[in-house]
């Protein structure tokens, strides 16, 4: 792919290509763990990618090999920069702001796609959790540390893995903290396919092509919907959301408008009442 640098950063690469944007965790030498600034950062570009009509699908990847010839999508919170109330950045400050990122993944209207190579653990397994769609290498590792380390995600990192693996494997993967393979993360249910290291990239970009190829509005829907079930009212607000942009695209919705413009009442009596 034709890859042109969209805004750079310190700690991640943001790149587009035709209908594509792919944001790039830069830390290998940390098993690209997260500092608060890589998040903000992912964060940043996360929030160009929304704005870009142009942009239907955004890869969500790690950086790698390492110059040990490892790979990591993300091994979580950075616990070098952990204070007493959260990772703490260079002004001083302590925070959980990956919460606001996978919020943002979540709700963002667009098909995020993570391309996971080797570690995806902690924070970083939570991190693909809550993307639409997980291609694995076939050398991706997944694994929880929190109650190894002294952390835990409670949020979408325990309730909606348990919504993707069920009740069982998500108590398994927290309170015993073991390491999976691929092949394991396919069979419960964690990833959509294992392809070649080698492949990674080529794979998400061939989804991401076939999703480009659909209707954008259809998608936005279908992912509201998706998230409807678990959000409650915020699910809800994504998904009344969606309704009332359509209901701005016809004729009936605009006619309100020209109305109250035109300082007239509204004519509504040329559209039915459908059964
Ligand atoms: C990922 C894993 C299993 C890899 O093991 P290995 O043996 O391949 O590599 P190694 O030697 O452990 O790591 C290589 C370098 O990366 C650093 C290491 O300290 C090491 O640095 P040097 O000794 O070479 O200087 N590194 C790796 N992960 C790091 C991290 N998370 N923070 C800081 N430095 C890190 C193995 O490295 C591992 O288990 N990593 C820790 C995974 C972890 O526990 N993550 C935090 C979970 S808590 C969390 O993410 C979280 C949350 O629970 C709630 C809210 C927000 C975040």
């Amino acid at each position: 792919a034709n890859w042109q640098t969209a805004k750079s950063y310190e700690d991640i690469l943001y790149e587009k290509t035709s209908g594509i944007a792919k944001i790039t965790i830069n830390r290998p030498h940390k098993r690209n763990a997260f500092r608060p600034q890589t998040v903000f950062e992912m964060y940043d570009a996360f929030c160009d990618a929304r704005e870009d009509t142009r942009i239907g699908v955004i890869l969500l990847t790690g950086a790698g090999p390492h110059t040990d010839g490892k790979y990591a999508f993300c091994a979580g919170g950075d616990q070098s920069v952990r204070g007493k109330a959260g990772y703490v950045g260079e002004d001083g400050i302590p925070r959980l702001n990956v919460l606001d990122l996978q919020r943002l993944i979540r709700s963002i209207p667009k098909v995020v796609i993570a391309l996971v190579a080797g570690y995806a653990i902690g924070g970083g397994q939570v991190l693909h959790v809550v993307c639409d769609l997980t291609i694995a290498a076939d050398n991706a590792i997944f694994g929880q540390t929190g109650p190894k380390v002294g952390s835990f995600d409670g949020g979408f990192g325990a309730s909606y893995l348990a919504r993707s693996v069920g009740q069982k494997k998500a108590r398994e993967i927290w309170f015993l903290c073991r390491q999976y393979s691929a092949q394991e993360a396919l069979e419960m249910g964690l990833v959509n396919c294992v392809v070649p290291v080698e492949q990674l990239e080529t794979e998400g970009i061939q989804w991401a092509n076939e999703i480009l190829q659909k209707s954008p509005i259809a998608i936005r829907c279908l992912k509201s919907a998706f998230n409807a079930d678990c959000d409650g009212q915020a699910g809800l607000q994504e998904l009344a959301g969606n309704a009332t942009l359509l209901y701005y695209l016809t004729e009936e919705g605009a006619e309100g408008k020209k109305a109250f413009l035109e300082k007239r009442s509204p004519d509504f009596s040329q559209y039915p009442w459908l059964p």
